[in-house]
């Protein structure tokens, strides 16, 4: 059975409920669960019933620990933790970044992928994010860690430490700034895995679904990957319409009076910059 996995905790509260609104328009029924990122969930718990997603309890600071082993910075190592699903004796597992709105259903892709009997399945792919020029640019995909889907028991957490050990001798290749990107896609070429990208699993699939291209108009998500939650981020209007779906009255005029807040606090800004120029 087909699981939907996101990583997160309360700093990307915004974010999951724009994902999980859109998520659920066109996936009403499938499992979704959470990996939490640290231990600031406490406001995430109490929004995950509306769309009855649940968050596990895994002991996961073995996970932070590899992203230590590979030099990644201490606030950024909860992302090691998505790569505990790749060690779940149930599947297949499909994870998503929170910082997506999806468009279109999923399922297809995990069907298609079950079928092509391929490892892993993978979207964008972006070398020099993941490596500096190399062996290991030279020879991988370099896809963006943002979404997988893997099958059951690809690997397990013993394995996963000897290659962040092994990982050592190639380290000075990784580009660390993106975490979990340049090990994931070490630990691929290392296991030799099949791995299949979006675009071949459902042919006319578009492979990029970088926020600051045009959508589409069958690309299965938005990604504002590297991008932070802001005021003039590119598609704004389509995150602002999920971030706002099914929300009460009262939720709304917060949202709306939060924007207002912090586009009053740019004019301010800009005004002060100016008068001091
Ligand atoms: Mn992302």
């Amino acid at each position: 059975m087909l699981t939907i996995w996101y990583l997160a905790n309360d700093a990307v509260t915004e974010w999951v409920v724009a994902s999980m609104n859109s998520l659920r328009a066109v996936e009403p029924d499938v499992a979704v669960k959470v990996i939490p990122y640290d231990d600031r969930i406490e406001q995430l718990c109490h929004l995950l019933p509306r769309w009855n997603a649940d968050i596990v309890d895994w002991p996961l600071s073995d996970y932070d620990a590899l992203g230590e082993t590979v030099g990644a910075r201490p606030s950024a190592r909860g992302m090691f933790r998505k790569l505990a699903l790749l060690g779940l004796s149930d599947g297949p597992n499909l994870y998503i970044d929170s910082d997506t709105v999806i468009l279109r259903q999923l399922l297809p892709f995990a069907d298609a992928w079950s079928e092509s009997g391929a490892d892993l399945a993978v979207a964008d792919a972006d070398v020099p994010q993941a490596f500096h020029p190399g062996p290991l640019a030279q020879r991988t995909l370099g896809f963006n860690a943002g979404f997988f889907i893997a099958r059951a028991g690809l690997t397990d957490l013993s394995n996963l430490q000897t290659l962040a050990t092994d990982a050592l001798r190639v380290v000075d290749q990784f580009v660390i700034e993106n975490v979990d990107q340049p090990f994931f896609n070490f630990v691929c070429d290392e296991a030799g895995w099949d791995v299949r990208t979006i675009t071949q699993l459902v042919p006319g699939t578009p492979y990029c679904t970088w926020s600051e291209r045009a959508i589409d108009p069958v690309q299965p998500w938005i990604h504002w990957a590297g991008r932070s939650l802001a005021y003039d981020m590119s598609h704004r209007e389509l995150w602002v319409r999920w971030r706002l779906e099914g929300a009460a009255p009262a939720e709304k005029a917060r949202f709306r009076l939060g924007e207002t807040r912090t586009a009053l606090k740019r004019t301010v800004r800009h005004l002060a910059t100016r008068r001091s120029a």
